[in-house]
């Protein structure tokens, strides 16, 4: 963690803090890359298992008089998308998201937010059952927090569960700038719901042209960056798991659209929403939740599987980053040569797509300046052909009980790979069905007429 601001001790003793103490700023502890931090032990009871957020962080506090004080800096960040794209984004503490928020069930929090933005703003803490008057909507339950001033809200947490926080101030802008971050509250009983990792990450999206860095804010349905924790693949850290390990997955959904997110190799349930604990009788198996606008979805299951599974968006779109619309579906086009003329006109033109569009995943094109390829990745076998909301689960056996670094790529023992058949050639390829009155396959290239409905 880098502290521009730099912060006083991560836990003060509250014998040490007088009441003169108590009115004094706690320090706002700043990140700025966009590294998994390793996961934050609390120094004093009641002792959790804590989250790890994916390319994120959990914010550091100090204990005041039985009171548990963070404080939030809402300002302008830059956040690496994924190396070779940067955008300039809304976020809290130097990052976008800010940082996870944990603490426990009982306990009374006291966050100070302090607006660095041009524009007033607030925090609502979403799911949380608190006093009117700290629900941060405002206008409503609170005067705007002005730019340059500090809040504070103060209220206990009543019930352990999965939450987030974002602004309720000129929220179609503040959001779609990246404000969001996941509040965490872990049962008082270590027991109760008990897992061996537990992981965190928010879905956002953005509107991002080709060559630009700022979102444009107006957009409510063509979003073209799909991100976990404002990153795209192959910018999202990996999920490393022990073989056996019961593993929670908390996802929050602050996009504008839902997400079936899907997981391979294993099965889940839903364990969590944002309005609490599921009883284990009310489950049952999954292998993709969808998870609605402005809600939230925490996951589990056992890690009995090894391998490198795929976890992702099951929207084909949101597994591709920018550029992925607006080209003419071509397959079955043969438009052989064409390419080559326009070239004499256009020395860098490339057409693609006749056999699909999976030669982009190969392709080396010459993209904008910070502008990422709308597929991309390479795995052991070649070109993974992805992006946004997808990353990999590494289920391994014997990982230590808190590494969360990326274990490689999975050696698949012998004779449990998909092979290529080597013996006898196949019959003579099967014709193509011709539409009544034509001689040759019927082909048909439409134009994709825009994705309001995602
Ligand atoms: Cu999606």
């Amino acid at each position: 963690m880098t502290s521009r601001r730099q912060f006083v001790g991560g836990l003060l003793g509250a014998a040490v803090v007088s009441r003169v103490g108590a009115a004094s700023l706690p320090e706002a502890p700043l990140r700025e890359s966009a590294e998994m931090a390793p996961p934050l032990f609390p120094k004093t009871g009641p002792h959790y298992n804590p989250v790890v957020t994916l390319n994120g962080w959990s914010l550091p506090w100090r204990m005041n008089n039985g009171w548990k004080e963070f404080h939030l800096v809402a300002e302008p960040v830059r956040r690496q998308l994924a190396p070779g794209m940067t955008a300039n984004l809304w976020g809290y503490n130097g990052q976008s998201p800010g940082p996870t928020i944990e603490c426990v069930e009982g306990d009374k929090v006291r966050i100070f937010v302090t607006n660095r933005l041009p524009e007033h703003t607030t925090i609502h803490w979403h799911g949380i059952l608190l006093p009117n008057g700290m629900d941060g909507v405002g206008g409503l339950t609170q005067p705007q927090i002005g730019v340059g001033k500090t809040f504070v809200y103060e209220f206990q947490m009543k019930h352990s569960g999965t939450f987030m926080y974002h602004p309720h101030a000129d929220e179609m802008v503040q959001m779609a700038m990246g404000m969001m971050g996941s509040l965490v509250v872990h049962p008082r009983d270590p027991n109760f719901m008990r897992v061996d990792r537990d992981f965190a990450f928010m879905l956002a999206a953005y509107d991002i042209e080709p060559g630009a860095a700022t979102p444009k804010v107006a957009e409510m349905t063509e979003f073209n960056l799909w991100t976990w924790n404002s990153r795209v693949f192959p910018g999202i850290d990996t999920l490393a798991v022990r073989r056996n390990d019961r593993v929670r997955v908390r996802i929050a959904n602050l996009t504008m659209t839902n997400h079936p997110i899907h997981i391979h190799g294993h099965n889940f349930t839903v364990a969590c929403t944002d309005g609490g604990w599921v009883p284990k009788s009310a489950r049952w198996p999954e292998t993709s939740a969808d998870i609605p606008v402005g809600a939230i979805r925490a996951i589990e299951f056992v890690a009995d599987n090894p391998g490198d599974w795929a976890f992702h968006c099951h929207k084909s779109h949101h597994v591709m980053n920018a550029m992925g619309h607006n080209v003419p579906t071509m397959i079955g086009v043969d438009h052989r040569g064409v390419a080559e003329r326009i070239n004499k006109l256009i020395p860098d033109y490339m057409l693609m797509g006749e056999r699909g569009m999976a030669d982009m995943g190969e392709m080396e094109m010459p993209l904008p300046d910070n502008t990422l390829p709308m597929m991309t990745g390479s795995g052991p076998f070649g070109a993974i052909e992805m992006g946004g909301m997808f990353t990999v689960v590494k289920v391994r056996e014997g990982l230590a009980r808190n590494d969360y670094k990326d274990p490689g790529w999975y050696q698949h023992p012998r004779g449990t790979v998909a092979y290529e058949w080597k013996g006898d050639p196949p019959p003579a390829a099967r014709e193509q069905p011709a539409a009544a009155g034509e001689k040759g396959p019927a082909l048909r290239a439409k134009k994709p007429a825009g994705h309001a409905g995602h």
